[in-house]
């Protein structure tokens, strides 16, 4: 009788130590408002969307895929002399309690060949340095772009 106390005590302990079902938390980034302006597969589509850190501490953007493009990179726009440039970013930094745009005419996500239409969602996966991944829907515009958008 002794030895069965013991089995049972055994259950009870493992049962007691098996972890609740891990919910998915909430990580520290948000994102709104994405959407990408299209115009033809031989011409890079501009992502943007707006990213929202609710930490406490900065968040580092380093990367961003989809399979709605042959290759996604951080892109920013700049007037150099009177001339409209690109140039590559490697991180984009989202401040404490705060926020960074992509806009255009300013930071973008650059899709090179693009297999997306308007009308279409598309998930794009950002990567972090010190966050979790984030899987963001971004709604794909024609030539005009998402109404009000600046
Ligand atoms: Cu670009």
């Amino acid at each position: 009788m002794r030895g069965y106390g013991l089995v049972f005590c055994l259950i009870g302990l493992g049962v007691i130590a098996v972890p609740p079902l891990a919910a998915a938390q909430p990580g520290p980034i948000t994102a709104t408002t994405g959407w990408f302006r299209y115009l033809l597969p031989q011409i890079p589509a501009g992502g943007f969307v707006t990213l929202h850190n609710s930490s406490a501490r900065a968040i580092v953007l380093d990367g961003a895929q989809t399979t709605a493009c042959g290759m996604a990179m951080l892109h920013k726009s700049v007037n150099r002399s009177g001339v409209d440039r690109m140039v590559m970013v490697n991180s984009v930094t989202i401040p404490a309690h705060g926020s960074f745009r992509f806009s255009p005419g300013g930071y973008h996500i650059m899709c090179m060949q693009p297999t997306m239409k308007p009308g279409e969602t598309v998930t794009v996966s950002l990567s972090f340095q010190n966050a979790p991944d984030l899987d963001v829907p971004f709604k794909v515009y024609g030539a005009d772009g998402k109404p009000g958008a600046k």
